[in-house]
């Protein structure tokens, strides 16, 4: 049977060019610094982002622990988003071993967070408290359905961030989906945090991976803490040489997820028992079941259909467009949501 996978753009697999840049990659010990893949390849996240350095990790979620390690310490406490991917998905990382506090602030349906709040939540010196020390911003964002931060709410932040002490964190790991959508470069969306993150295990159809970037001697650090972590890999060049690939010829392809992610979201919205409830900026959207049917349900009834879709809640699902689905088979997929939702209702 064939399948439509709409779960996330993390199941898309590696070209061909990939597959070939990885069999030449030229390798060498990561530890000793001696692999020029990796070298080249975080040269070039670093040039990308407007960064002086970059790190080579294994996952988003990595990254994302490894810039709250570096710029905290034990007891510290970290402001953000209430939907943000690190307070939800990553596994606790940041308070079990980084020892901060993560402190929420309310995320609106944009993704972003009211600056009057982020100000207030920043704790004065006082002997009680924890001592704020870091923001972390995401963009996109991925549970408030893929949105885009511009770069002027980004630099907004920042300075308050700043202004008070603190370093900024942003979780780009679909930075480069926020770029094409605003038709800037990503590095505009990241000139004034100190650290920011991106994937290339997403969109960008690269195997594994992801770029932890900043000054010098951030990375110098985050390389020392990613040792401790376990993650320093030896002959990874062999994986880097898919994330160069992926970084020179996967970046403009975006814009096509973008385009079937509103499709699709045009088609959900003109079926019945359907709500999509916010404007599609990226390739994430987020949509709502307002029969009495369940989530659970309506994915296990896709899923005999070929088609799947992520779980969100009880009502809500989502979907991911990526380069394994194309604009027919976004079609193909909203006829067996059709057909499938009326079977079931
Ligand atoms: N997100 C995954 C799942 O973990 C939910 C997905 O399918 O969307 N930051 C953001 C904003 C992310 O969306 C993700 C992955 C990560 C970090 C973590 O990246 P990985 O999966 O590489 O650890």
């Amino acid at each position: 049977m064939k399948i439509i996978d709409l779960r996330s753009d993390t199941v898309t697999l590696p070209t061909e060019e990939m597959r070939l840049a990885m069999y030449q990659a030229e390798v060498g010990d990561d530890v000793y610094q001696e692999d020029p893949t990796i070298d080249s390849l975080e040269q070039l996240a670093a040039q990308m982002l407007g960064k002086e350095a970059a790190l080579f990790t294994t996952s988003g979620t990595m990254s994302n622990l490894l810039a709250i390690l570096v710029q905290t310490h034990h007891g510290d406490e970290v402001l953000l988003g209430d939907e943000s991917h690190t307070f939800w998905y990553e596994v606790g990382g940041a308070s079990a071993l980084g020892g901060v506090v993560m402190h929420t602030v309310p995320n609106s349906q944009d993704g972003q967070m009211d600056l009057n709040m982020i100000e207030s939540s920043i704790r004065s010196q006082n002997i009680h408290f924890p001592q704020t020390t870091l923001l972390c911003l995401e963009n996109t964002h991925n549970r408030c359905g893929g949105s885009v931060l511009t770069a002027d709410y980004t630099s907004a932040a920042a300075e308050i961030a700043h202004r008070h002490g603190l370093r900024v964190h942003l979780d780009g790991a679909r930075i480069f989906n926020a770029a094409i959508a605003l038709y800037v470069p990503a590095s505009e969306l990241a000139a004034d945090v100190d650290s920011v993150c991106f994937c290339l295990s997403k969109g960008l159809s690269a195997p594994v991976g992801s770029l932890l970037c900043g000054t010098e001697e951030l990375i110098e650090s985050a390389r020392k803490w990613r040792k401790m972590l376990g993650g320093g890999m030896r002959q990874a060049g062999v994986i880097a040489a898919a994330g160069i690939v992926a970084l020179q010829t996967m970046v403009a392809r975006l814009a096509e997820d973008h385009d079937n992610a509103r499709r699709l979201a045009r088609g959900l919205s003109n079926i019945p028992g359907i709500i999509v409830p916010h404007e599609v900026q990226t390739n994430i959207v987020n949509f709502e079941l307002s029969l009495k049917v369940s989530s659970s349900e309506f994915i296990q009834m896709l899923n005999t259909r070929g088609v799947k879709v992520g779980y969100r809640g009880d009502n809500k699902c989502r979907a991911v467009t990526n380069r394994m689905v194309n604009g027919e088979d976004i079609d193909e997929a909203l006829n067996h949501i059709d057909l499938g939702l009326r079977e079931l209702h």
